[in-house]
């Protein structure tokens, strides 16, 4: 049983420094496919600030203008409107500048969080070519500690994609990973330009990733795994 002991210490080891996750990444992110409720006909969805979709809040900045509102879409739904907008996964996704098209609509959540580890948020956006879709799209994106509201992270990401007309592509996007300071972390999209007809996001996810843990963990650990066997 020992040698077996051994054998799991070193695959342990060999994760470790290797930098591969020894766990399964979970995504902590509820509904970021976009996917719930399911709409069919007529295809889009308005949320106005104030209200939640599903588990996201969605909320409007002070300095934007009342009214404002996040649109769920599913545009193959409404072939007389935009049937080639399809998502990037499934069939749905969200337009962050809803129908008001003003900056300063956002849609939030919480998650439960390990303080010290390290977390890596991404997603997909989707610029588009029509005359209700302007390109590129610019997406601000917020860590923060629920508990002590301080930011942890803002990111701006710039689409770089050229759509031909009607036409959308999705790109990738991560963030740098961060390191939770609480049991409650809150993840926030931000429209902040005026700009943007559109503002499209699927598929977002929140990971605990041991990338970064490894980096961070000291040798004096790894030499204390190994004086237990
Ligand atoms: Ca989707």
């Amino acid at each position: 049983m020992k040698s077996q002991a051994l054998v799991g210490t070193w695959l342990t080891l060999a994760f470790l420094v290797a930098g591969i996750p020894a766990f399964a990444a979970v995504n902590l992110v509820a509904g970021g496919d976009f996917e719930a409720p399911p709409l069919g006909s007529p295809g889009y969805l308005v949320v106005p600030a104030g209200n939640y979709l599903g588990p996201w809040y969605v909320g409007n900045e002070p300095t934007a203008g009342v009214g404002n509102n996040v649109t769920l879409e599913q545009f193959p739904a409404l072939p007389s409107f935009n049937p080639w907008l399809t998502a990037h996964g499934g069939v749905q996704y969200l337009d962050l500048t809803g129908v008001a098209n003003q900056p300063g609509s956002y849609i939030e959540q919480v998650m439960a969080t390990t303080p010290g580890s390290y977390y890596q948020l991404y997603y997909w956006a989707g610029s588009a070519n029509s005359p209700f879709h302007t390109y590129p799209i610019t997406i601000t994106s917020l860590i923060i500690d629920q508990n002590s509201a301080t930011v942890l992270a803002t990111d701006n990401y710039t689409t770089t994609a050229a759509p031909s007309f009607n036409q959308v592509i999705w790109e990738y996007h991560v963030l740098p990973a961060v390191q939770a300071t609480g049991p409650l972390t809150r993840i926030r999209f931000l429209n902040s330009f005026s700009q943007q007809d559109a503002c499209l996001l699927d598929d977002i996810g929140y990971e605990e990733t041991g990338v970064v843990s490894v980096e961070a963990r000291s040798w004096g650990s790894v030499k204390a795994l190994f004086n237990t066997h």
